[in-house]
């Protein structure tokens, strides 16, 4: 005899079946084998029941008065998660016609009445096992989607997400005809930090850094990244420069009451940034770098004219650059 696993016994069975004996004979046959059941009478309960629990199984009678198996199982595709949760067809139909409707309309498997137990208990176990299987292969696909986004010192977007985010902004901001503003932050004086205070005090500085700038951001469609080794980027989607240099003082200040120590800071006793912002309503087709080459221009006024401080986007900067 195989014996389930404690994953698959913990699944949840959905049983549909307008004859209360054949639900309670499915029941006890599969209650022996570790699995939780809950039972529908019809198609109408079959539905609510499934989005209410996300059962692993539905095992599906296919005659059943008003919705039937054919219809309930394809209502069950376009719910949450019914896609993936395999539905087991039990019926008395034999003929060709049904068992094709059975595949067409979604069910992934068909038995047919008077049951066979063993064979019965097989395929259920073997779909949960697929299903549970896929259900965790997903996740880690989920997972290692975020962390192929995430920079792993500091636990924020990383250049790769920053990349794909602004031009993705870029171009709706395009269609839209709607601001788009870019904040570049640098810590000032960095490399003397870590002379100073050892790379791993740096390491957990840019962290700090980091999270201030991460808590700073409020709305669902500002994106903070960590653009380079000491450097963080703000993309802020439909947000006309008064926002973004407001945003970008306010990183500045929070940078500032962290209050880490920088004794060689000639600048401050704290660790400080310079930030520099700029903001465009992006022309369709055009290249989402000029917004990047704009920001680091700016950037690099609020360093030459003394760091710690915020530098906004400005015309001269563009003439320089050419834009
Ligand atoms: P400025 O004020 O002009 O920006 O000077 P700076 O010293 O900050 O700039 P510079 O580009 O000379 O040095 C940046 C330093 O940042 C050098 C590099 O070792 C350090 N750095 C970059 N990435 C990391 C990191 O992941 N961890 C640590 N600890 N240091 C890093
Ligand atoms: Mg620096």
């Amino acid at each position: 005899m195989i014996t389930n696993t404690p994953s698959e016994c913990q699944a949840l069975v959905l049983i549909v079946d307008d004859e209360p004996f054949i639900r309670k004979q499915l029941r006890l046959s599969l209650e022996r084998e570790g699995y939780r059941i809950v039972e529908a009478q019809d198609g109408r309960e079959a539905l609510v029941v499934f989005q209410q629990l996300h059962p692993d199984i539905v095992l599906l009678d296919a005659i059943m008065p008003d919705i039937d198996g054919f219809e309930c199982c394809t209502q069950l595709q376009s719910l949450e998660g019914g896609q993936h949760t395999p539905v087991l067809m039990i019926t008395g139909l034999e003929d060709q016609e049904s068992v094709d409707r059975a595949f067409a309309v979604g069910a992934i498997d068909y038995v047919t009445k008077p049951i066979h137990w063993p064979v019965l208990r097989q395929r259920v176990r073997r779909l949960i096992e697929q299903f549970q299987t896929q259900q965790k292969l997903e996740a880690a696909n989920r997972e290692l989607q975020r962390l192929v986004t995430i920079d792993g010192l500091t636990q924020i977007a990383n250049r790769r997400r920053f990349e794909e985010y602004c031009i993705q902004e870029w171009q709706r901001m395009a269609r839209e005809q709607l601001p788009l503003s870019l904040i570049l932050c640098d810590v000032d004086f960095f490399k003397s930090y870590n002379d100073t205070y050892g790379h791993q005090a740096g390491d957990r500085c840019l962290q700090e850094i980091a999270k201030a700038i991460q808590n700073t951001i409020k709305r669902p469609a500002d994106l903070a990244a960590r653009y380079g080794g000491e450097e963080f980027a703000v993309i802020l989607p439909a947000t006309a420069a008064e926002g973004a240099i407001f945003l970008a003082e306010t990183i500045c200040s929070v940078v500032r009451t962290l209050a880490i120590p920088h004794r060689k800071s000639l600048v401050s006793s704290y660790v400080t940034l310079s930030i520099g912002v700029a903001t465009e309503i992006p022309q369709p087709n055009s290249d989402f770098q000029t917004i990047i080459v704009v920001a680091d221009r700016a950037l690099y006024e609020a360093k030459t004219a003394g760091r710690d401080r915020v530098k906004p986007y400005n015309k001269q900067s563009t003439a320089i650059i050419g834009f």
